[in-house]
């Protein structure tokens, strides 16, 4: 019983932890495009940097985090404006991936089409920390976000490029 017990309280702590952090210093995108492509963290430089502000940083639920100043970053919209898309667009959805496995959803015209797409960033600093030093390296944040803890996505690894059927 013992060892049950024990077995179950290990199972329950792996379950909830939060998975090490793999910083990453480029991200691939893919799926329904017609040419495919990795965006370097030096590539990124090339994109018009945006001074931010501070965000505040909740939870999924909403409870307050913590908060980061000084955030500069560039439109995720401008970096996907070289990828040419192989279907019809209001179906399009981008499914943002992080090296942990982590997730987050946009569709195509949220980003394009209403003001929430006006605020979705890739982080190049906060804090007054370029993003190539920070644990989080290449970060998003959807600004304006209730929960803005949700699509706040650490380490971006790579974008598929769904449809939906
Ligand atoms: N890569 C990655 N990003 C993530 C998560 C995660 O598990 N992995 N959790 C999200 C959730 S649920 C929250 S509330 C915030 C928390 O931000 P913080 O870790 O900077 O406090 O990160 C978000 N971004
Ligand atoms: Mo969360």
């Amino acid at each position: 019983m013992k060892k049950l017990l024990l077995l179950l309280t290990f199972c329950t702590s792996v379950a909830f932890a939060q998975q090490a952090v793999k910083p990453t210093n480029q991200f691939s995108i893919g799926g329904k495009v017609k040419n495919g492509s990795v965006i370097t963290m030096d590539s990124l430089k090339q994109y018009n940097i945006q001074t931010i502000g501070d965000i505040k940083v909740t939870d999924h639920t909403g409870v307050f985090k913590h908060e980061d100043d000084k955030v500069k970053g560039i439109l995720i919209k401008d970096v996907l404006s070289h990828t040419q898309y192989a279907v019809s667009i209001s179906t399009l959805y981008f499914v943002f991936v992080a090296a942990d496995g982590y997730k987050v959803v946009y569709s195509w015209n949220e980003l394009y089409n209403t003001e929430v797409g006006n605020h979705v960033y890739i982080l190049m600093e906060k804090n007054g920390v370029k993003a190539a030093d920070m644990k989080e390296s290449l970060q998003m944040t959807s600004m304006m976000d209730m929960k803005t803890g949700r699509r706040y996505l650490h380490n971006l690894d790579k974008v598929i490029v769904g449809m939906v059927e």
